[in-house]
């Protein structure tokens, strides 16, 4: 009982994760605390057994005597087999429940088994702000593989990830702006449109809880929705060659005024009819 009690404590109180800052952060750590707290149980329980056991069954000076012959003990067995199989079958079919919720089963070749899965979502998750203009009805790529609660598809702001070695690039369709760190304004659902020039990388931010592989000749998607503004490391997790170690980027999550303001400034200037007719009037200019 109160090695369950410590495991427990030790679960909810670990602080070894970064911050939080998606709205998949929570369920994925929630599932960390639980397994947290299974090993911290197994780990005392099992050190514990084995150091006690080295001390109170030591060997005592003058006793040259065999220890006991002991053969089978079926309760024991049965003990020891039914715990272990108990404990990873639950673990197992929790991982999957929470990958699930983290939208990791959905085929994204089935668009209404995704619709589904982000009304799913909505139901826990509140809806952010719709972007200005965003539109996802635009031809999607055929795409693989998706992880991620994007929400509401209807307010998705979609971004187009391009992995090369070494580098990642984002291309923004709505405004035609491309950059070499990752913008978004907080709690509106984004999803990422990825593919690889070269060889596998892998898109990971550790503050969001998620990771993608992205894969040359197949295309994959990663939604999330950002939930604390700052600035947050992504990184390649797939060894993609020499300076692989080197492929970084930086997310920037903004509030929703600084956001406009940063899709404002780096949208590229549209001709107004004025510069056009001006063009048309000068031929030699
Ligand atoms: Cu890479």
């Amino acid at each position: 009982m109160v090695l369950v009690l410590v495991g427990l404590w030790v679960g909810q109180n670990v602080q070894l994760l970064p911050v939080d800052a998606s709205s998949n952060a929570p369920v994925y750590d929630s599932l960390f605390q639980v397994l947290f707290s299974i090993g911290t149980i197994l780990f005392i329980g099992i050190v514990g057994l084995v150091v006690f056991s080295l001390v109170r069954f030591r060997r005592r000076p003058g006793d040259l005597a065999d220890g006991v012959a002991i053969e089978g003990n079926l309760p024991l067995e049965i003990v020891w087999t039914a715990i272990p199989a108990i404990v990873v079958l639950f673990v197992g079919i929790y991982s999957y429940d929470i990958y699930e919720r983290m939208g990791g089963m959905v085929s994204l070749n089935d668009h209404s088994a995704m619709h589904h899965s982000a009304a799913v979502m909505q139901a826990s998750n509140s809806s952010g702000p719709a972007s200005p203009g965003s539109d996802t009805a635009s031809s999607e790529p055929r795409v693989w593989a998706g992880i991620g609660s994007s929400g509401n598809t209807e307010g998705t702001l979609p971004v187009e990830v391009t992995a090369m070695q070494f580098a990642f690039i984002f291309h923004y369709p709505d405004g035609d702006i491309t950059s070499g760190e990752l913008h978004v304004p907080i709690n509106q659902p984004v999803e990422l449109r990825m593919k690889a020039n070269d060889v596998i990388h892998a898109f990971w931010v550790p503050q969001f809880r998620l990771k993608q592989d992205v894969i040359p000749g197949q295309p994959t998607v990663l939604s999330f929705t950002a939930t604390r503004a700052g600035s947050y490391p992504i990184i390649c997790a797939e060894l993609c060659g020499p300076y692989h170690g080197g492929m970084r980027s930086t997310v920037v999550v903004h509030e929703e005024d600084a956001y406009n303001q940063w899709f404002e400034k780096n949208a590229p200037a549209k001709p107004t009819p004025a510069t056009v007719a001006n063009v048309s009037l000068n031929p030699t200019a």
